[in-house]
């Protein structure tokens, strides 16, 4: 690690570059659809769901990888931010999507009632349907890189996102509820429905900065590996998790009878499995020599986090 970084401030600094940038695309976006009162609704509920905090983790890794494999400045990264905000788009609308009553029936997100609590089932999913298409205008309206790098970037991250990943992991999730679930099926879900998009956001990064072929194959080691890492702490969060700081109940999992790391390996099962994880990560990153460093930290910061 650099002397003297100060992680959190990367981190709180990152985040309101993000934010900001997110609330000027759902402006823009206003300004151009169609007016009425259905709009209005709709907007709202997107705005409700999108700006309501989050830790922005995915359209972080992906600014990072700029940063430091593309070794762009920080004055510089305004041409990608579009490509940021789509990636939280498209997490939103996958959590939007979740807490519907046909999915985990959640009635709480981000420390407020979730979108379908809010506004009505009809507006949530129309807001995760919009959020879900403007991620992709946002991908491919990205001034940063070149046209192919774009290209090849949403592309994956189409993949990642869908079929590739997290649509199918929610499917085996969905699937599996109520069997009994050894080790390598739950790596399997957690790896496509959480890990597919942190391995896109740090992959796609690379691309929109032409990463060669050996720094693509260690940020998708890379990863995967923090993909897992994050999992087990969200998982470990849900037993010993303040509800203030993640803005969700505790013990969910439990009582919803879900497995998760810690129920198969019990706690500090899953704490060894998180650190191990995590040294593969860090592992995966040496590959990248000296431009690893900001990953590195940030994969640190995040899995020790308390929401
Ligand atoms: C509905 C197609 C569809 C997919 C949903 C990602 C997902 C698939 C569901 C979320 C379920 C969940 C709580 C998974 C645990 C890990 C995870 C992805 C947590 C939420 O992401 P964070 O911690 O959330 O980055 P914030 O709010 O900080 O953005």
């Amino acid at each position: 690690m650099k002397d003297n970084f100060d992680v959190a401030a990367y981190v709180a600094a990152r985040q309101q570059m993000i934010n900001e940038a997110l609330a000027a695309e759902l402006d823009k976006a206003a300004q151009a659809a169609p007016p009425g009162e259905g709009t209005e609704r709709l907007l709202a509920a997107m705005r409700y769901s999108l700006l309501a905090g989050g830790k922005r983790l995915r359209p972080l890794l992906l600014l990072a990888t700029v940063e430091s494999i593309g070794e762009k400045r920080e004055d510089e990264l305004a041409g990608y931010l579009p490509f940021a905000c789509g990636l939280e788009m498209l997490h939103t609308y996958s959590l939007i999507h979740d807490d519907l009553p046909a999915m985990d029936d959640d009635d709480l997100r981000r420390g407020r009632p979730s979108c379908h609590k809010a506004f009505d089932e009809a507006t949530a999913i129309l807001a995760g349907d919009a959020l879900l298409t403007h991620c992709f205008f946002c991908l491919l309206s990205t001034p940063g890189s070149s046209a192919v790098q774009v290209l090849q970037a949403a592309q994956y991250f189409a993949w990642k996102a869908g079929l590739g990943g997290m649509v199918s992991g929610q499917a085996l999730d969905l699937a599996a509820e109520g069997q009994p679930l050894e080790l390598p099926e739950l790596r399997k879900i957690h790896a496509n429905k959480t890990g597919a998009l942190l391995e896109a956001a740090v992959v796609c990064g690379g691309r929109l900065v032409g990463s060669s072929g050996p720094q693509q194959l260690a940020l998708q080691g890379f990863g995967r590996q923090f993909g897992i890492a994050f999992q087990i702490a969200d998982d470990i969060l849900d037993v010993v998790g303040d509800e203030s700081k993640l803005g969700k109940p505790v013990g969910s999992d439990a009582e919803n009878d879900k497995v998760t790391y810690v129920s198969l390996l019990g706690m500090d099962g899953a704490k060894q499995a998180a650190v191990e994880a995590m040294a593969a990560a860090q592992n995966a990153l040496l590959l990248l020599g000296e431009q690893g460093w900001l990953l590195a930290a940030l994969a640190d910061y995040f899995c020790q986090r308390d929401n």
